[in-house]
């Protein structure tokens, strides 16, 4: 521990070296006026070597705020995010949510429009400096990061970026929001020190209750079709092997629903897939593992009589307004300790016929999965209008086990075979649309020896400001494919009117509004304007080759490239 210090010139610059201090590499960036002190002062640490964080231009806010999305969940490590006062943080507000449901660390920060109107340095000196002004900037946000603050003079820069960045570390991770006014960043200072490395920690994550965990073990162990329910223990891949070791030990089948991570390998033998309705219909306890949202009450729900169990860093998703799932025990802790523990309590109380009858079982319903699985492909590997679920296939075929995948829609991970912790993710709960291009930019940007595959529907491309995307792959060199499940339409949208009208008027229209969407553009040739390879692939056996093309472009000519994949719309109501 060490008082260091460094000579500046402004509070910009200060910030700015603290911020790399702190190991924030990246500053994800949509500019405005606002920015003036911050530019010179970037300017000036190029000049001098002062430490400052990476800038990286993005040309519309949502997408810097995914990309800084996509390199925190793949990195671990915190970005900043910068945009211009109230307009770029309206701008933001969508990714914000996202990266909010999804506890992925943001310091996220906006300009102030100047505060006086004439006098300091950085005052008012634009028309625009007096409309973009609000009276609580912030409280656009306010529900949705875990802290928000102003910068007010350079007395407090240490405290109010350590707790800024401890805040977001701390679990349940999430963006925090600092505004900067202009005159305060302007403000001038000569030196700064600070404490090296710093003394304001995030938080260590909370250990599971023993007294529950002993209770949850006897639930467990007691159970003749115990389940468990996963959205996100993979989140921390650590949580992998220990979820893995548990369910084969004591023969607990696992369903992955509504998958953000990859939880349990694909090959585990108590793998069950991805739906866990018939499943939950019939268990006697449930764990629920990391997951907000384990099944759907309103077509099935556990039956009475079972006990139900949650465990994660926040059990009872305290942020979500209603959220009525039976709970018997609910134990607030990181997964990976909690389950092995869990595991040596269940041990003790288990009964190993029980078990191995169950394993019997379980791999029944697993070879039947299997086959189900098998069947479609099979079914659709010819069939045009692509299906997704042998696109899916076909690019699990060539991707490689060290592949990330981003998806945002449509594909289908039955048919993929991941295997590997880290190696998939899948939109926020929020879903707040527009996100899958940037976070598969920030994954790239993260781990840029591995292949990025972003798969995406037809309207998940569309409001990720696909011209702003490959804009940025071109700029900022991340070379990723991002494969378009071009559906011509918004089928979930389709897929929810169906649910609640089966019969109704727009089941039998030709024409329901809102639901096709006509008269696309070439993706393919969006992503070639920007220097990247690009296809349409309308033939499903052409697709193995189609892919071929566009990983070569990616992995040896080091350019983006897209694959505009004409698909059909399967599936009835949601
Ligand atoms: C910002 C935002 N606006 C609107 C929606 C509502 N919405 C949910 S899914 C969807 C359509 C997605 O279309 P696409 O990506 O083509 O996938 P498909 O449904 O066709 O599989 C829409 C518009 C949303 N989730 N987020």
């Amino acid at each position: 521990m060490a008082q260091k210090a460094l000579k500046v010139a402004t509070v910009a610059e200060a910030y700015l070296a603290l911020l790399a201090e702190r190991g924030v590499e990246y500053f994800f960036a949509n500019a405005g006026t606002d920015f003036a002190p911050i530019i010179e002062a970037l300017a000036s640490a190029e000049a001098t070597g002062r430490p400052a964080p990476k800038p990286m231009i993005a040309v519309h806010e949502n997408l810097a705020m995914s990309m800084a999305h996509g390199y925190a969940m793949v990195s671990g490590k915190v970005p900043a995010v910068m945009v211009h006062v109230s307009v770029g943080t309206a701008n933001a507000i969508c990714g914000a949510l996202n990266a909010a449901r999804e506890n992925v660390p943001i310091l996220f920060t906006a300009g102030r429009t100047p505060l006086t109107e004439e006098g300091l340095k950085g005052a008012r000196d634009a028309y625009i400096h007096w409309g973009q002004e609000m009276y609580d900037q912030a409280g656009m946000l306010r529900e949705i990061v875990k802290w928000d603050y102003e910068l007010r003079n350079a007395a407090q820069l240490e405290t109010v970026v350590d707790r800024a960045l401890a805040l977001a570390r701390s679990g349940p991770a999430g963006p925090v929001y600092l505004s900067l006014p202009r005159e305060v960043l302007a403000a001038p200072l000569e030196e700064i020190r600070y404490e090296q490395p710093t003394r304001r920690v995030a938080s260590a994550d909370p250990r599971a209750n023993e007294t529950a965990l002993v209770e949850a073990s006897g639930i467990l162990a007691a159970a003749e079709n115990p389940l468990i329910v996963t959205t996100s223990a993979g989140r921390d891949p650590a949580a992998v092997p220990a979820l893995a070791a548990l369910a084969e030990r004591f023969a607990i089948p696992v369903v992955q629903f509504s998958p953000r991570h990859l939880s349990l390998p694909c090959d585990h033998p108590m793998q069950l897939g991805f739906n866990p309705a018939s499943l939950v219909a019939q268990a006697d306890a449930v764990l629920v593992l990391e997951s907000d949202v384990p099944w759907i009450p309103s077509r099935v729900s556990p039956p009475a009589h079972a006990r139900v169990i949650h465990l994660g860093l926040d059990p009872l998703f305290e942020r979500y307004p209603i959220r009525g799932f039976l709970c018997d025990l609910a134990i607030a802790g990181s997964a990976a300790p909690a389950l092995h523990e869990l595991a040596g309590l269940i041990a003790s109380r288990t009964d190993p016929n029980r078990v191995e009858a169950r394993r019997a079982r379980v791999q029944v319903l697993r070879a039947a999965l299997a086959g189900e699985w098998r069947g479609l492909r099979d079914k659709m590997r010819a069939v045009r209008p692509i299906h997704p679920a042998w696109l899916s296939h076909c690019i699990a075929e060539v991707k490689g086990e060290d592949a990330i995948v981003v998806n945002e829609y449509t594909l289908m991970q039955e048919h993929c075979g991941f295997r590997r912790p880290g190696s998939f993710f899948g939109s926020s709960s929020a879903s707040g649309l527009g996100w899958g291009l940037g976070a598969a930019l920030g994954a790239k940007l993260a781990s840029p020896e591995r292949l990025v595959i972003a798969t995406l529907g037809d309207g998940a491309y569309l409001f990720a400001n696909p011209v702003a995307g490959h804009h940025a792959s071109r700029l900022h060199k991340l070379p990723i494919l991002t494969v378009v499940f071009n559906n011509s339409m918004w089928n979930a949208v389709r897929r929810a009117t169906l649910g609640m009208y089966p019969d109704g008027a727009a089941a039998k229209s030709n024409h329901p509004a809102f639901i096709q969407l006509e008269e696309l553009p070439a993706f393919e040739r969006v992503c070639a304007a920007a220097g990247g390879y690009g296809e349409c692939v309308e033939d499903p056996a052409e697709l193995p080759a189609a892919l071929k093309r566009a990983l070569d472009a990616v992995t040896r000519e080091r350019r983006q490239a897209l694959l505009n994949v004409v698909c059909q719309a399967p599936g009835g109501a949601i």
